[in-house]
């Protein structure tokens, strides 16, 4: 029989345990109770990779050692195999997400795009150049049409390769051409995955792997990374501003309406749609005070960083927002969005609305997105909201809302540490050589509720933080810093070691770096190369000590960004099960040959502390490569306001002495 977790056991956060107890109260399902109750695979293969369902001959299930499937194959083909598979799918779920965006820009361009325009101008010609395209004389919506159509074509393209492969460091790119990686197209790419692991085709873990490779690679320098600039350009790059996050940003006297997914193009027209005048006046004659929004997932971290618009809260939070009772309508396009979900609505007075072409669901109501009409579909979903509004029953919000400082994009970081006229990634490659800054990791990826919310995020980050580790992080890990108020600058400098500290306080970045969803992991790409460019650091991404880290994962897109930061050099640790643990042969070709031929590679621990304890020993390993002093913590801290403090606490006298000395 498996065992119930209590809400402490199930998540960290105050807010998720007060609504998993009313859950249990109303006697309703949630992921977490869900989880408890599935049983493990019952041969203990499924969740390792040894379940091969890819003909009818099977499933061929491998037990034992020496087993094969009825075609043969052995275990580590199908594990590779599931591998490449899940890796490809992720790819594939990102890189449509930047289709999407650039089929809505090339719209907006032709001005066929109700409600949308080019909100970065600056951002559209840095594109163009990374593309090859001259700017001089064009129109906005001349080069923006222009960008949209190489942007897609992209996705098609046969031979050659995709244009931001040459965005990576020198060293990288000729890495990847030796490695034969470096990806042609991003749907050919996609497409060759699921053919050369169709029964009957590739059957060389190693070989299989490497055509995995080129699609995250696709995805990365590829579909994500459009995603990311499209979105940019179309909407406006993020930089710092005030948000707040969690269940408590639900209002109990306005139109809840919860935003769930992950392409901010009708979430930014549903933004604009609800600050409407007109809008406004018809959510108070249905009698409430306003219209609020609320994020979750990655659309939330979209509309969070461009419009500070408040986030619900990461994965976990789908279902809870729910039972808070306070949801006038759930609108979702697509990704991580659970199917309980409409089921759960049912049982408050919630609309449950999907709008992608792609994605129905059965008890929901599907209100279908299209560019063309943006607004006024936006205008409709939010006129459904209020109308429901009378119909709330017994209301139970949380308390609980922390303000977060998101959209530190690689833009602003540039600026943040150089300045307007001298952006430069100077002052960041110095503090890491100094030893203020022990390395960098990434914190990101999912939920998962086989573990507790939030805690291995939670856990990692503060530690880091005390080791003088600077953090960067997306999607539902950032979230879960945020809750735990981790993203504001000064909360998290109480966790900062001293070296860290002092970069910090001179240079007023936070310690924790909040730059966006998923798909913008192709941020921290471009800020790891711009760190090798700037010099002292190397002269590729692997060569930085830096760590990506998915404690809680769970998608198949957390796989696929996993595998494009290991082919792109980098150190990544993922927690949990590995989903290749009895193939040896795949762990290694994940461990030691892509170390070998890349420089990065893609490892599975489970227990938070053994993650901690290698991610350090990688940035300390790559410090001694460089050649940089060994990690001293002793060395700082005597600096800066720590040490304005100290000297506060001084008699008045004294205080004179220390600050004037001999000048005095
Ligand atoms: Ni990423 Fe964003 Fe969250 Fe995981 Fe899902 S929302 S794209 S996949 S669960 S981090």
């Amino acid at each position: 029989m498996a065992k119930k977790r209590t809400a402490e056991e199930r998540s960290i956060d105050h807010a998720s345990q007060q609504l998993l107890i009313r859950a249990d109260s109303l006697g309703l399902d949630t992921a977490f109770a869900r989880a408890d109750a599935m049983p493990a695979c019952p041969i203990g293969a499924g969740s390792s990779g040894l379940c091969c369902k890819n003909c009818f001959m099977g499933p061929c299930r491998i037990t034992k050692e020496g087993q094969v499937g009825v075609c043969g194959a052995t275990s580590s083909t199908i594990a590779a195999r599931n591998m490449a598979r899940a890796i490809a799918a992720g790819s594939a779920a990102h890189s449509d997400h930047g289709r999407d965006v650039a089929f809505t820009l090339l719209a907006a361009a032709e001005g066929e795009a109700q409600g949308y325009q080019v909100r970065d101008d600056v951002k559209l010609r840095a594109v163009a150049a990374y593309y090859g395209v001259p700017t001089a004389g064009k129109t906005t919506a001349a080069l923006a049409k222009e960008i949209a159509q190489k942007a897609i074509t992209e996705f098609g393209q046969q031979k050659g390769e995709l244009a931001f492969v040459k965005r990576a460091p020198k060293k990288r790119q000729d890495l990847w051409r030796k490695y034969g990686i470096a990806p042609r197209g991003i749907d050919r790419e996609v497409v060759d995955v699921l053919h050369r692991t169709h029964m009957g085709d590739d059957q060389h873990p190693e070989h299989i792997l490497k055509g995995a490779l080129r699609c995250a690679l696709a995805d990365g320098w590829g579909g994500s990374m459009i995603a990311t600039e499209l979105s940019d350009v179309l909407f406006g790059t993020p930089s710092p501003k005030v948000g707040q996050v969690n269940l408590g940003v639900l209002k109990d006297d306005e139109v809840n309406i919860v935003l769930h997914g992950h392409e901010p193009t009708l979430s930014e027209m549903i933004v604009a749609a609800a600050s409407e005048p007109e809008l406004i006046e018809y959510a108070k004659s249905k009698g409430a005070n306003g219209i609020n929004l609320a994020g979750i997932c990655c659309t939330s971290n979209e509309i969070l960083l461009r419009q500070g618009v408040a986030s619900a809260g990461n994965f976990l939070n789908q279902e809870l927002a729910l039972i808070t009772g306070a949801v006038e309508a759930m609108v979702v396009d697509v990704q991580c969005i659970m199917q309980a979900l409409p089921n759960l609505a049912a049982k408050f007075h919630t609309k449950f609305i999907t709008t992608s072409p792609k994605v129905m669901i059965q008890g929901g109501m599907h209100i279908e997105f299209d560019e063309h009409r943006a607004l006024d579909i936006a205008r409709q979903i939010v006129r459904v909201a209020c109308d429901n509004y009378p119909n709330r029953g017994e209301v139970v919000i949380p308390d609980d809302a922390q303000d977060l400082i998101p959209g530190f994009s690689h833009e602003y970081i540039n600026y943040m540490l150089g300045g307007s006229f001298r952006a430069s990634f100077r002052p960041l490659n110095d503090a890491i050589m100094s030893g203020r800054i022990r390395g960098v990791v990434a914190d990101v990826g999912c939920n998962n509720p086989r573990v507790t919310q939030d805690k291995s995020h939670a856990w990692l980050v503060r530690e880091f933080l005390k080791n003088d580790v600077l953090v960067v992080q997306t999607g539902c890990g950032a979230l879960a810093s945020g809750k735990l108020g981790l993203v504001t600058g000064e909360a998290a400098l109480e966790h900062a070691g001293p070296g860290l500290r002092e970069v910090c306080e001179a240079t007023g970045m936070p310690p924790v770096l909040h730059m966006g969803s998923c798909v913008d992991n192709t941020r921290i790409l471009t800020v790891l190369t711009q760190m090798a460019q700037e010099g002292g650091l190397g002269d590729d991404i692997a060569d930085i000590p830096a760590v990506g880290l998915a404690p809680e994962w769970m998608s198949e897109k957390a796989l696929a960004i996993g595998a494009y930061a290991a082919a792109s050099g980098a150190c990544v640790i993922f927690g949990l099960e590995s989903p290749v643990e009895y193939s040896d042969e795949v762990t290694r070709v994940m461990d030691e040959v892509w170390e070998k031929e890349l420089g990065g590679k893609l490892l599975f621990v489970s227990d938070d502390e053994t993650m901690f304890k290698k991610s350090l020993e990688h940035i300390d390993k790559k410090r001694a490569a460089l050649g940089l002093p060994e990690y001293d913590p002793s060395r700082f801290g005597r600096s800066g306001d720590q040490r304005m403090n100290d000297v506060l606490a001084l008699p008045l006298e004294t205080q004179a002495d220390v600050m004037y000395g001999g000048v005095r």
